[in-house]
C-alpha cells in the first residue's frame, strides 16, 4: 500500500513537472513567436537593403550604358538601406544574345536590352521597336500592361521601363545605292532589320555590335543598320562611308526584371524602383538632341548622306513597317495583332 502511494506520489510528481515543462515550452514558443511577427512586421515595413544584379547587352562605354549609370547611381544614393543596383558588366559577363536567358533564369536580376537580343526567349520582343506612340503613351493606353502580361506570362520578365526613344535605325553602307534596292549587298543585322534587309535584296549576317567592327574591318560585310546614335562609341564611323535616309522604326532599348526577384522586393521597394524609373523615362527626350548631334557628328566624319526622294522614302517605311508587323503576325497571331493595334496609332 504504502509502495502504491509512493508510486501514485512520483506519477504526480512527474506528471507536475511534465505539466510545468510544457507551460514553458508553450510559453516560449508564443514568446519567439511573438518576436518573430514583430520582426516580419519590422521587415515588411523596412526591408533589409536589396541589391539587385544589373546586366546590360551593349558593352560598358556605350552611350547606353553611360545614360543608365547616373541613373543607377542616383538610385544607390537615393535606395541606401533599402535598394542597390551592383552593375556587373556588359557582354562580358554575359554574352549579348544570352541576357534574355539571364534574367528569365534569374541568373542576374536585372537587364538593361533591346527586344531584339532576346527573341531566343521571347521571339515577340523584337515587335517594340514597331511603337510609333511614346513609352508614356504606352502606359496610359494600356500598352505597357499588355506587354508585362505577355512578357511576365511568358517569359518570366517584368518589363519595368523603356528608356531609349527617338533612334530610328539606319542603313549605313560602303557601297553607293540610288534607290532602295540592297541586291548584292551584304550586311549585318539582328532581327531589327533581317526581314526588310532581305525584302530589299540583301544578304544577312546576325552579329552582336561587339563584332561589328571587325566584320567592317575584314570587308565581310557592307555596312550594317543601326541607330542615328551611337557608332562612334565603336569607331564603325572608321569603316562606314555612307547613311541612307530616311531612319525607320525606333531603337527600344528597356529594362527588364527577373520575376521571381521582383516578386521577392516589398511593396516598398517596388514602389521604389518604379518611380526611379519613371524618372528615367521621364528623361527620354534627351534622345533627340542627341540624334541631332549624331547625325552632325556623322557629317563631321565625312560619311555620306544617300537620301531616298519623298516617294522612295514613303513606300520604304511603309514597307519597312508592313513586312515588320507581318512577321510578327505570323509568327504570332494573337500577341503581336494586339500589339499592333496597342502601340502602332499613327499609321
Ligand atoms: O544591334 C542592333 O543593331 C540592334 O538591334 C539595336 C537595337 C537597339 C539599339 C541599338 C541597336
Amino acid at each position: 500500500m504504502k509502495e502504491t502511494r509512493t508510486a501514485q506520489a512520483r506519477t504526480d510528481l512527474r506528471d507536475s513537472t511534465d505539466t510545468t515543462r510544457i507551460r514553458r515550452l508553450v510559453r516560449t514558443l508564443a514568446a519567439s513567436l511573438a518576436a518573430a511577427a514583430t520582426l516580419g512586421a519590422a521587415l515588411a515595413c523596412s526591408a533589409q537593403e536589396t541589391t539587385l544584379r544589373l546586366v546590360s547587352a551593349f558593352p560598358e562605354n556605350s552611350v547606353y550604358v553611360k545614360h543608365l549609370e547616373r541613373w543607377w547611381q542616383k538610385l544607390n544614393t537615393e535606395g541606401k538601406g533599402s535598394l542597390q543596383i551592383n552593375f556587373v558588366g556588359g557582354p562580358r559577363a554575359i554574352p549579348t544574345f544570352e541576357v534574355g536567358n539571364a534574367v528569365k533564369a534569374g541568373v542576374v536580376d536585372l537587364v538593361m536590352s533591346p527586344g531584339a537580343f532576346y527573341t531566343n526567349v521571347l521571339p515577340e520582343a523584337d515587335a517594340l521597336k514597331l511603337a510609333e506612340i511614346t513609352i508614356a503613351e504606352q502606359r496610359r493606353n494600356g500598352a505597357f500592361e499588355y506587354i508585362n502580361k505577355v512578357w511576365q506570362e511568358k517569359a518570366g520578365i517584368v518589363y519595368l521601363g523603356r528608356f531609349v526613344e527617338f533612334q530610328p535605325f539606319h542603313i549605313y553602307l560602303n557601297k553607293r545605292i540610288e534607290r532602295p534596292d540592297l541586291t548584292g549587298l551584304k550586311l549585318r543585322v539582328t532581327t531589327v532589320y533581317r526581314d526588310i534587309f532581305q525584302a530589299l535584296g540583301a544578304t544577312v549576317v546576325t552579329t552582336a555590335p561587339g563584332d561589328v567592327y571587325t566584320a567592317l574591318e575584314r570587308g565581310v560585310v557592307d555596312g550594317y543598320g543601326w541607330p542615328i546614335g551611337g557608332i562612334f562609341d565603336f569607331n564603325w564611323q572608321q569603316h562606314t562611308k555612307f547613311r541612307v535616309d530616311p531612319g525607320f522604326y525606333d531603337a527600344e532599348v528597356s529594362l527588364l526584371m527577373n520575376l521571381g526577384a521582383w516578386n521577392r522586393l516589398v511593396p516598398k521597394q517596388r514602389e521604389f524602383l518604379q518611380k526611379q524609373v519613371l524618372e528615367l523615362e521621364a528623361q527620354n527626350d534627351i534622345w533627340k538632341k542627341y540624334a541631332d548631334d549624331e547625325a552632325e557628328r556623322q557629317r563631321q566624319a565625312g560619311i555620306q548622306v544617300i537620301r531616298f526622294s519623298p516617294e522612295q522614302a514613303k513606300s520604304f517605311l511603309d514597307r519597312a513597317y508592313d513586312i515588320g508587323w507581318a512577321a510578327h503576325i505570323k509568327a504570332s497571331p494573337e500577341i503581336a495583332t494586339r500589339l499592333r493595334t496597342l502601340i502602332s496609332s499613327k499609321r
